[in-house]
Parts: structure tokens; sequence; C-alpha cells
């Protein structure tokens, strides 16, 4: 997979060389590149934003340097452009799984008050553009957002993760939230862990960890319960 990402602060980006995803692009299962917007600006002072028309706070970012970044970085076929903006759809698992089969995602990065809105509309003639959200709340700016959806998608690329059965029992991979792990000792502080992970009994275990998933999902994000399908439940499940 390609990434590029454009944005007025690449050193934000720096974490994208750490870890996991810095492994990735050094064996070669990504290929990810940070633009400056400013290198794409043709005056002396690198202006990147203006005031709104219509008035208002804050500044948008100009249309011009954005053209020349996104036909730079795009080269032949129709990339998916990925926009973190807080008026975008919220990013879930189930599009990092999507996205994660796409040969090249670019990333652009606004400040909050936006990109002039003229951008988007003319990149739908060479990508496919996607508004993203992290979630009902407002950043200074899309990096951190970027630096989130790249995670999430990149980790599920083949080999970017070591053990691939990791990402099967994982949170939102089944609709549930994870269930609880412990590791030794198994008595800490007066505290212990349940009995029937010591029993053995990969059944009772399997049925223990799947109650503390329905019971974990009920309590902390109900809406995720709404939105299961009741066919994947079983007589135990609904028990719980
Ligand atoms: Cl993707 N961008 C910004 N600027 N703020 C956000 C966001 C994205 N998601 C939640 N808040």
């Amino acid at each position: 997979m390609r990434i590029d990402v454009v944005s007025i602060f690449p050193e934000y980006l720096e974490a994208l060389n750490l870890s996991l995803i810095g492994k990735a692009r050094n064996d070669g299962l990504l290929t990810l590149e940070v633009h400056n917007l400013r290198d794409f600006t043709t005056d002396r002072h690198r202006t990147v934003d203006d005031t709104p028309y219509g008035g208002g706070a804050g500044m948008v970012m100009k249309p011009e340097p954005w053209a020349q970044a996104l036909e730079t970085v795009r080269e032949n076929k129709r990339p998916v452009l990925i926009v973190p903006s807080p008026a975008g759809t919220v990013f879930t698992q189930a599009m990092a799984s999507t996205l994660a089969q796409e040969d090249h995602l670019v990333f652009a990065c606004g400040r909050y008050e936006g990109i002039d809105e003229r951008v988007l509309d003319w990149a739908e003639g060479s990508f496919d553009v996607l508004p993203l959200s992290l979630g009902d709340y407002v950043l200074n700016g899309g990096e951190v957002a970027v630096l989130a959806i790249v995670e999430a998608v990149a980790r599920l690329l083949p080999g970017v993760v070591g053990n691939p059965e990791s990402l099967v029992e994982e949170s939102h991979s089944d609709g549930l939230l994870e269930y609880p792990v412990y590791t030794k000792p198994s008595s800490w502080r007066n505290l212990n862990i349940p009995e029937v992970l010591l029993s053995g009994n990969h059944a009772r275990i399997a049925r223990h960890r799947r109650d503390e998933q329905l019971r974990r999902t009920a309590l902390r994000r109900p809406d995720l319960l709404e939105k299961l399908d009741p066919a994947g439940l079983d007589a135990a499940d609904r028990a719980v």
C-alpha cells in the first residue's frame, strides 16, 4: 500500500516512523510519504490560508496549494482522498478493513475551519473523496486523526502485525468490546483472576469471555449492542 499525507505540520507525522508502522515501512509493506503543503505555494510568504468569504472567525485554506499538492501525489489511478474533519463520517473498524484493501490512500490535513470546499468538489474528478471524523469532539487539525487512521489501517495489512490471530479476538472485530485480560500472578494485592481461567476447560473459558464481552458492551457501549445482528446471538448470549 502507498500512503501520502499532506500537512502544514509534517513533524506531527514523525510518529509514523516508530513501532509497527515504522517497521512495516522498513520492511517494504507500506510506502508512506509526508509532504509539506507550503512546498506547493508560489508566493514569497508560502501562504496557505486566507479569510473566509461571508465573514466569520478563523481562516480557510486556499485552494491553489492543495490542487498542486494533490496533483503531485496522485500518480495515475483514482486514490482514496481522506479528509479528516469533525464534519466527516465517523471512522470505524469496518472502514479500516475496507481501506486496508486499497492501493493508494492520500490524506489532506486541514485546520479545523477547513479547506476551501471547492478543493473537495474538484478532487471528486480524480479521487474517491472521503471526509472522516474520529468522533464528536474537535481537534485543531487533521494530523492526529491521520495518525489514528493510518495506524488502524496499516496494522491490518498482511505481515504488519506479527501474530494475525491477535486481529481476530479484539474489540470491534465482532461488533463487541474485547473481554478483560489477565496475566501472572493469579493473585495480586488481594485481587484474584476469574477462577474459570485456571480451569483448563476451553469451552467454559470461551463462554466466560463471551459473557464478559456482552456485559462490558452493554455497560459501556449500549449503542453497539443495538447494532448487533440478533442472528449472531445464541441462547446463552441472550441470558447475559
Ligand atoms: Cl478527523 N479532524 C478534526 N480536526 N477534528 C476532529 C476529527 C478530525 N475527528 C474528531 N474531531
